[in-house]
């Protein structure tokens, strides 16, 4: 195990740096010109710039950096002359993600690891000396937008996915995540639960960008987490007969990209039957996805969310009986699998009272999208911190996080280590 060396010269006594300086300093990576955003899928070399960027922040900072056997990236801050196999137990551990879903925005992800190493500073400049290691963690795959599984490096880390079912995902092009993952350096036999790892965390607590309205609405910077909506993923394959655009005639046809638009109507139209159900088709992949070629199948995601997990499975009850009706009605087959599902999580009351205590007055906000923080929330002592986001828009170009609003986000970060730690 490496322990912290000395805080470089660099780190001790430096002013800390900014979020926002931190942020521009990564803002040309990984740009997506044709989308717009960013598209950093994981192992892509704009991830893997934003890793080597991380690791290099953290040794700036003194900070001991290691790669687990999931591809998490830690950076430690030992306590000064802690020593021995039990030196990190019990640690206090932040940090998010560096992947992003395709043409996405600057900030989900990347802000809570540059926030991160900004509170470091402020906790330097303070003359914080940690009584409890400290950790920020870098969580691979977390959108899931290449191997199809959100959260992956934490629900490998957190036992909630099986390894072999992980090996065996494969990205768009066709590679399994064992290939590529052997290809970045892991050694795929290794991926899975890491219980050393996951017992040195005594808290973890991630800072993200709101990716909804809440802080608009309340006018505030900051807010603490309480839940995470229960999440599912599901791929639908409709199969039909594959044929020439010009010879097959309109009533020879079963054509499932016809049989496609009536599920995706389908899947609004059961959204709609049930108070706050969030239901999204965001992918569709036409097989083969010619312009002259009728279909011979078609794929497409359902994305269904709610904080009542019996809604959820009722709602996607009803999209699959619909769209079994859609596909007769089309002479096409159907098939709809369950790619990933995460029940609603709520987190540690007593680890959000102590922030609350921290931090008071900050509002408690839930939030419809998945993080890292909700995979390990079910194994560890977990929190969240939300940053305003004034667009109220994510997984798009126009998130956007204020300067003053990250600084005050990192200072909020910054005072509940020192408060945990
Ligand atoms: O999908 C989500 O909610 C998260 O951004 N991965
Ligand atoms: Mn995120
Ligand atoms: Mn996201
Ligand atoms: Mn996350």
């Amino acid at each position: 195990m490496t322990t912290t060396a000395e805080h470089s010269a660099s780190a001790a006594g430096a002013p800390p740096a900014t979020v926002a300086g931190l942020m521009a300093g990564i803002a040309g990576t990984g740009t997506d010109p044709a989308r717009g955003g960013y598209t950093r899928p994981v192992f892509s070399t704009a991830e893997q710039d934003l890793r080597a960027w991380f690791t290099e922040q953290s040794e700036l900072r003194g900070l001991a950096v290691e790669t687990d056997a999931n591809g998490i990236v830690w950076a430690w801050w030992d306590v000064p002359g802690a020593s021995g196999p039990r030196a990190r137990d019990n640690a206090v551990v932040t940090g998010s993600h560096l992947d992003s879903v395709p043409g996405g925005g600057a900030f989900d992800g990347p802000l809570g690891v540059a926030s991160a190493l900004v509170a470091i500073d402020i906790l330097r400049a303070r003359g914080h000396a940690p009584v409890r290691p400290l950790a920020i963690a870098v969580f691979p795959e977390e959108e899931g937008s290449r191997f199809g599984v959100a959260c992956l490096g934490s629900r490998l880390l957190a036992g909630a996915i099986d390894p072999d079912r992980a090996r065996r995902l494969r990205d768009p092009d066709g590679n399994t995540f064992a290939d590529v993952s052997a290809a970045h350096g892991l050694d795929p036999n290794r991926l899975g639960p890491d219980t050393a790892a996951l017992a040195r965390i005594g808290q973890f607590v991630e800072l993200h960008v709101e990716q909804g309205r809440g802080l608009i609405d309340l006018n505030r910077p900051v807010a603490l987490g309480s839940s995470i909506l229960g999440h599912g993923r599901w791929r639908l394959r409709l199969t039909g007969q594959g044929n020439h655009a010009g010879t097959t005639l309109t009533e020879d046809r079963r054509d499932p990209m016809v049989a496609a638009a009536a599920c995706i109507s389908a899947v609004r139209a059961v959204a709609l039957r049930r108070r706050n159900v969030r239901a999204t088709v965001g992918r569709i992949v036409p097989v083969p996805g010619g312009t002259n070629v009728i279909a011979s199948a078609v794929d497409l995601w359902i994305d269904v969310r709610h904080p009542d997990d019996a809604v959820t499975a009722a709602a996607v009850a009803d999209i699959g009986h619909e769209a079994r009706m859609a596909a007769a009605g089309e002479g096409c087959g159907m098939e709809l699998i369950e790619e990933s599902l995460s029940p609603t999580t709520h987190f540690d009351t007593g680890l959000r009272d102590a922030l609350a205590a921290l931090l008071p007055g900050a509002p408690v906000l839930d939030t419809g999208a998945g993080h890292d923080a909700g995979v390990l929330a079910a194994r560890v002592p977990t929190a969240m911190l939300f940053v305003r986001n004034p667009t109220g828009v994510s997984h798009s170009p126009e998130e956007h996080v204020e300067d003053d609003d990250a600084e005050a986000g990192a200072l909020a970060l910054a005072d509940v280590l020192a408060g945990l730690g």
